[in-house]
């Protein structure tokens, strides 16, 4: 398919999955609006319809709660409350003091990508009135989510904040969860997978796992999803490397904004969390043996066991020293193994639990390549953002707009082996972008 079609198909895509003021991830297993799906399809939509960039984002921090927490799901549509499991009943969102009634939302969140999309929706129309003003209406909001962020989530005052749950980090299953679920037993639900009816079961998280991911919300509803209690009592409470550089990715945004769209003070505020967030990164979860940032447990206080794409994503967000991304070359290579595997496989190759096909478990995602090149090229690395963003459209172009892919090339030449979702919106999204970049 050559890059032309590539883009048709593309925008078609967005086009299809947007309903009333929202885009879904994908139609049949994604039925809602996802909080950093919205941000990546803004970003796409930016490139040929400003307006429907602006409206998913204003869609999304509609439903915001009152301290600023800005929900992981937004259940819009009442049609599709069956097809997706756990719905608005099980999440129960009213049991906490600061839900937005107004919406049927989860209790958890997902990274904190809005501020950075800001900047760039703001780069493609920064001389319409419109845009402005939106900027200028979104700017409060996106700054009281790091308030919430910094004030709840970081309570040993690091400048990292924690995850409360494995659907925070975006990466689902990611082996790095296995040792917490070893930690802890949970009851065996019964309950009807509504995502196994639409993709092969081997490509999704196991019936096991999402007893643990149920468990949780569970332990949550009973402390009224109170975070200081969570904090305290719960047995997952993880410095993410991908959720935190999203946060400094954001503020850095938020930071040059902040100088029109908001007030010094503001800024003042960005620029103290951001000192304080990169030097804790640098300090506790850079692993320099591996030339990967970590994730860090606060339950066992130390690093969690294995190596993952998320460990990249602080490129994107400018925080290695370039001795520091130099070793993370050396560590990309190797999670290519000579160019045996496309860019980036989710989990390290030579890692036992490394799973092909299983969602977060080793294949490639065009959401983490794209954080991933933007990062590079940030430092200047020409050659090995192309690299990547080769390997994404040669993907692409053969498989066709999956959620997932296989990271195997050879395999990937003879046969089509593009995995879960078709015609996904993040994918699409990222692929305008990438046909759109000069590099
Ligand atoms: C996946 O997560 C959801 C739960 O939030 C699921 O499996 O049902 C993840 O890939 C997540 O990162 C993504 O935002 C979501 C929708 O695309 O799907």
């Amino acid at each position: 398919m050559d890059d032309i079609l590539l883009l048709k198909h593309a925008r078609q895509i967005l086009l299809a999955n947007n309903r009333e003021g929202y885009t879904i991830p994908g139609a049949g297993i994604y039925p809602f609006q996802w909080k950093w799906d919205s941000g990546f399809i803004a970003l796409g939509f930016s490139h040929f319809d400003l307006q429907k960039a602006m409206t998913e984002l204003e869609t999304l921090f509609n439903a915001q709660w009152a301290n600023g927490f800005v929900p992981h799901i937004i259940f819009h549509s009442t049609a599709e409350r069956k097809s997706y499991f756990p719905d608005a009943a099980f999440y129960h969102s009213s049991l906490s003091e600061n839900a937005n009634l107004k919406y049927q939302t989860t209790t958890l969140t997902q990274p904190p990508v809005e501020g950075w999309v800001l900047e760039r929706i703001l780069s493609r129309g920064r001389y319409l009135a419109e845009v402005q003003s939106f900027v200028k209406r979104l700017f409060p909001k996106v700054m009281a989510q790091h308030e919430y962020l910094y004030e709840n989530r970081d309570p040993f005052q690091e400048g990292l904040v924690y995850i409360q749950h494995n659907w925070e980090s975006g990466t689902d299953n990611s082996p790095v969860w296995d040792e917490i679920w070893s930690s802890f037993k949970v009851p065996t639900y019964d309950f009807s997978r509504k995502d196994t009816q639409i993709v092969k079961e081997e490509q999704r998280p196991s019936k096991q796992e999402y007893d643990y991911y149920l468990f949780l919300i569970d332990l949550f509803k009973k402390w009224h999803y109170n975070d200081e209690i969570i904090a305290g009592k719960s047995p997952f409470l993880v410095q993410d490397p991908l959720f935190n550089s999203m946060l400094v990715a954001s503020n850095n945004s938020l930071i040059r904004l902040g100088k029109h769209f908001g007030s010094s003070q503001d800024v003042k505020r960005l620029e103290k969390w951001n000192k304080k967030s990169i030097s804790a990164f640098n300090k506790k979860l850079f692993d320099n043996n591996a030339g990967i940032y970590r994730h860090f447990d606060l339950r066992s206080n130390r690093w969690l066991d294995g190596l993952t794409s998320s460990g990249f994503a602080p490129l994107f967000a400018g925080i290695p020293s370039r001795q520091q991304m130099k070793k993370m070359l050396i560590a990309l290579e190797r999670f290519s193994r000579d160019g045996k595997y496309f860019f980036t496989p989710s989990f390290d190759p030579e890692n036992a639990r490394f799973e092909p096909k299983r969602y977060w478990r080793g294949p490639v995602w065009v959401n983490m390549n794209w954080l991933i090149f933007e990062g590079l090229k940030s430092y200047g690395e020409s050659t090995w953002a192309c690299k990547i963003k080769e390997d994404t459209l040669q993907m692409v172009r053969k498989q066709g707009f999956f959620e997932y892919f296989e990271p195997d090339k050879k395999k990937s030449r003879k046969q089509q082996l593009g995995y879960g979702g078709k015609q996904f919106s993040w994918t699409a999204a990222l692929i305008i972008d990438l046909l759109n970049d000069k590099l």
